[in-house]
């Protein structure tokens, strides 16, 4: 097996982090002496979060493939990585199927399932080379268990899951480990928000009541726990939900 680049020992590159788990992945490892990249869309909320961490911003649409292509060439330039973290992705739409809007769609499966299978496919090459690669993906428990009105994203989650399934059966031979986190309700900023199309009062409903929903903090905890195992410690499934939410179906609420 090529141990090329076994140099780079504590590299990540981290999706969707210009907010909630992804950001806050991106504070968690810089702290622990992490090389970071830092990738999303939003070049300058990825500014501030390199500015703070120090962190190498590059700006990117993980479904993009010209786009990946180039920071795929970006990452190569400055070094490489031997983590990718990709937690890109997200719900748009809470309709019954029976209402279910071809744009909602299109933006799950885009962004969770192509996304992570664009980039993935384009790092993988440099995660071989170094000879101890890995790769975290965050699905949900929406892809365990269906509900009202998540078709949508609970099918882009069921197909995250599936295909972090078979690269981790098609990558061992390569010595890539492959983790998959599965978080239940975790308050962010944005998630509810534009699952809910901007709705600040339906999105605050989602939490409503909820004693001690997690946080990215949370979860990004159990992702940098994760990597920094040493590498022949495969946490290859994490489902983590708040003590309130003893189920998908099970969230307890104060009724006061
Ligand atoms: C989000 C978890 O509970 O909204 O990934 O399905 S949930």
């Amino acid at each position: 097996m090529s141990t090329q680049n076994s140099a780079i020992q504590h590299a990540a590159l981290v999706t969707g982090a210009s907010s909630g788990i992804g950001e806050a992945t991106v504070r968690a490892l810089s702290a622990r002496g992490w090389k970071v990249f830092a990738v999303a869309r939003r070049a300058e909320r990825l500014a501030a979060l390199a500015e703070e961490t120090g962190a190498i911003s590059v700006p990117a649409d993980v479904t993009d493939d010209d786009q990946v292509a180039a920071l795929l060439a970006t990452v190569e330039a400055a070094g490489g990585i031997n983590t990718l973290i990709n937690i890109a992705g997200g719900a748009r739409g809470a309709d019954y199927l029976g209402e279910a809007k071809n744009e909602d769609w299109d933006f799950m499966l885009q962004a969770n399932v192509m996304g992570t299978m664009k980039i993935t496919r384009a790092f993988l090459p440099m995660l071989r080379a170094h000879g101890e690669g890995t790769v975290l993906n965050l699905t949900s428990t929406a892809g365990l268990v269906s509900y009202e009105g998540g078709s949508g994203y609970n099918a882009a989650k069921a197909a995250q899951r599936a295909l972090t399934q078979a690269l981790r059966l098609e990558e061992v031979v390569n010595n890539i480990r492959v983790i998959e986190v599965l978080p239940g309700l975790v308050q962010t900023e944005e998630f509810a928000l534009r699952r809910l199309g901007g709705d600040s009062e339906k999105a605050a409903k989602t939490y409503a009541g909820v004693a001690k929903p997690l946080t990215a903090e949370d979860i990004a905890d159990i992702v940098s726990y994760a990597v920094n195992a040493p590498h022949h410690v495969n946490l290859d499934e994490i489902v983590v939900r708040p003590v309130a939410q003893a189920a998908a179906h099970k969230l307890i609420r104060d009724q006061a």
